[in-house]
């Protein structure tokens, strides 16, 4: 029982739990109240024990994204390559120090990322800010925290990022990082009882017209913090009723001659949990 690993999906009409290839639906309760659900694992045992199996796949149903009205938070410069990114592009602005101080600091980055209605979810298109000329992907694996504060599940999402703008000047990151669907979450939540394997590994390409235009892999074995000192961080005097979603931060930069034109298609995905496709339109 212990090891059974659900992958929770958000529909038109209401949720659709997979497990082991079985599909179980449902239409109560509210997303907000599902998937704030202290014990989620123990919860999705029961619905699935008591509802009997869809005869229809994951294609027949319409994916939102997993979201309702959690607040999107994020953490930044966890891994080294993003730190050394950052750095470069906000050397001549002189901000390159800070986020070398902030990757062996402490207190973690954390950001606020987006609202609901500023997330997109899988198939649908996600934006370029229209006064950006240098646009990214950032790839990464997504926290869902319940209101007390405990990690229930896992999604894979899509931190669009501004980084001329939050390179000029590191003030600016609030505006290089949101604006509406600069986030992307899905196509599901995965819920264990075990935590992710840190052998994990996340692969984002990006596809321009037929062809590959990025590809690149890590391992979360490179994030250098703990999802516990992220939480512990982001709860601490902040209350979250509906629980919340928190970034782990990017370990995949493309180089700095790449950036995101419209049309591209970027698909991000993560081992156990699937993949998550977008456009940019
Ligand atoms: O500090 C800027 C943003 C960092 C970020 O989003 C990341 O490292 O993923
Ligand atoms: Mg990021």
């Amino acid at each position: 029982m212990s090891e059974q690993r659900f992958c929770l999906y958000r529909t038109d009409s209401g949720y659709v739990v997979e497990l082991d290839g079985r599909l179980y639906s449902g239409e109560q309760p509210s997303w907000d109240e599902l998937i704030t659900h202290e014990d989620l694992h123990s919860h999705l045992a029961d619905l699935s024990h008591r509802a009997p199996p869809s005869s229809k796949s994951i294609t027949d149903f319409r994916l939102r994204a997993p979201i309702a009205s959690q607040e999107v938070w994020a953490a930044g410069v966890t891994y080294f390559r993003s730190r050394d990114a950052r750095m470069e592009e906000s050397r001549s602005a002189g901000g390159g120090d800070f986020y070398d101080r902030v990757y062996s600091a402490d207190r973690p980055e954390l950001f606020f990322k987006a609202t609901a209605n500023r997330v997109v979810g899988h198939g649908e298109n996600v934006a370029i800010r229209s006064d950006a000329k240098w646009s990214v992907p950032e790839p990464e694996l997504v926290l869902l925290i319940s209101p007390a504060g405990k990690i229930s599940g896992y999604t894979i999402g899509n931190d669009m990022s501004s980084r001329d703008i939050e390179g000029e000047n590191p003030l600016y990151l609030p505006q290089a990082k949101v604006y509406n669907r600069s986030c992307a979450l899905g196509p599901c939540i995965l819920v264990s009882a075990e935590p992710i394997p840190r052998t994990t590994e996340i692969h984002m390409e990006i596809v321009r017209g037929s062809s590959a235009a990025f590809a690149s892999s890590v391992n979360l074995s490179a994030l250098k913090r703990e999802f516990s000192t992220l939480v512990d961080f982001l709860y601490r005097d902040n209350t979250f009723p509906n629980g919340c979603f928190l970034f782990t931060g990017t370990g995949i930069v493309p180089p700095d001659s790449f950036t995101l034109q419209h049309g591209d298609e970027v698909r991000i995905s993560i081992e156990g949990i699937g993949t998550l496709i977008n456009s940019v339109g």
